[in-house]
């Protein structure tokens, strides 16, 4: 098996909003708001990666604890020879904790961040040469759509990182019943939930000492500065990231410390002092909660894992 990676470029739907366009109609909008995905530059993705590994964000060496004990049982519920798809790749880490035990024929990683996404696929080519890497550059949030002639006798979508959190539950569950489309019958969704917890330690997660996820927040008015050329006050809005228990969502805000004004070639954002940028929803669940919404979305789900502390799921939803 050769470990070059066979790239599909899916990146080409140029009738959709671009960053401009949404950047321009979240602004123009009140309460100003701009989706999550544009965090996900080449810089904010490695932000992303520290976040990770910052002790506050516990989100990721819990899912990375469970995968690595559920593995056996997880290989043993798919079966061999399937198609191993990660929704949302970026380093390709956690998948690692899964293909020794999994051996799945193939494995397709789909990301929006071109770079990233080939140099983690490359990584993983050469560090597993049995396996045939695909790697799609695309937007799933969209639509997923399986590149030819890449199928296996099973389709496994891994989707970890509890990024389903970052849509709201209506949009998580048009989200999860599209995916149920876009899959073969007999295909199943590997996904990682983040669990409702005690206050402090999920505000802690989004707010953590070193200033990383501050930084993450922030970026999104450095991409604005230098894809778009914004014209930005320097230090002229700060991170604020809080649990609303009635939606039970972190929710991350970019916050005006004055009033100012954001512009982007002829158009001019006023912002008034404490107004907010909302940048990101991230949901939280309780296990029969989650598994509510992916019954309504189609699937059975057949089995969870968590940690002793219920910090963090690991559903396996069968289609
Ligand atoms: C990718 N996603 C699941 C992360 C989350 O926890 O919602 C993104 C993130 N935002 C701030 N910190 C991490």
């Amino acid at each position: 098996m050769s470990t070059a990676v066979r790239f599909h470029d899916q990146h080409v739907d140029e009738t959709g909003p671009s960053f401009r366009d949404d950047v321009i109609a979240g602004l123009g909008r009140s309460p100003k708001a701009l989706s999550p995905k544009y965090f996900y530059d080449e810089q904010g993705s490695l932000l992303f990666e520290s976040i990770c590994r910052q002790p506050e964000y516990y989100l990721t060496r819990t899912e990375e604890g469970i995968l690595a004990e559920a593995a056996e049982e997880i290989a043993a519920l798919v079966g061999p020879e399937s198609l191993l798809v990660e929704l949302g790749s970026g380093a390709s880490r956690k998948v690692r904790l899964l293909l020794e035990a999994m051996r799945p024929t193939r494995y397709l990683g789909v990301d929006i961040s071109r770079d990233f996404l080939l140099q983690s696929t490359r990584r993983l080519a050469a560090d597993y040469p049995w396996l045939e890497v695909h790697a799609a550059w695309a937007d799933f949030s969209e639509r997923l759509r399986l590149p030819s002639g890449v199928e296996g006798r099973r389709v496994v979508a891994f989707f970890p990182g509890s990024s389903i959190g970052n849509f709201a539950p209506a949009e998580a569950e048009a989200f999860l019943a599209g995916l149920r489309r876009a899959l073969p019958p007999g295909s199943g969704v590997l996904i990682g939930v983040d669990l409702v917890k005690d206050i402090d330690i999920l505000e802690a997660a989004y707010n953590d000492a070193a200033g990383v996820t501050a930084a993450f927040n922030l970026n999104l008015l450095e991409r604005m500065r230098r894809e778009l050329g914004a014209t930005v006050e320097p230090g002229g809005f700060r991170h604020r990231a809080f649990f609303n228990e009635a939606a039970s969502r972190i929710e991350m805000h970019l916050v005006s410390e004055g009033r100012q004004t954001l512009v982007i070639d002829e158009y001019r954002f006023e912002f008034e002092p404490g107004e907010t940028l909302h940048t990101e929803n991230s949901c939280k669940y309780s296990v029969a909660g989650f598994q509510a919404l992916a019954r309504r979305a189609g699937y059975c789900p057949s089995a969870v894992w968590s940690d002793a502390e219920g910090l963090f799921s690991v559903h396996y939803l069968s289609n």
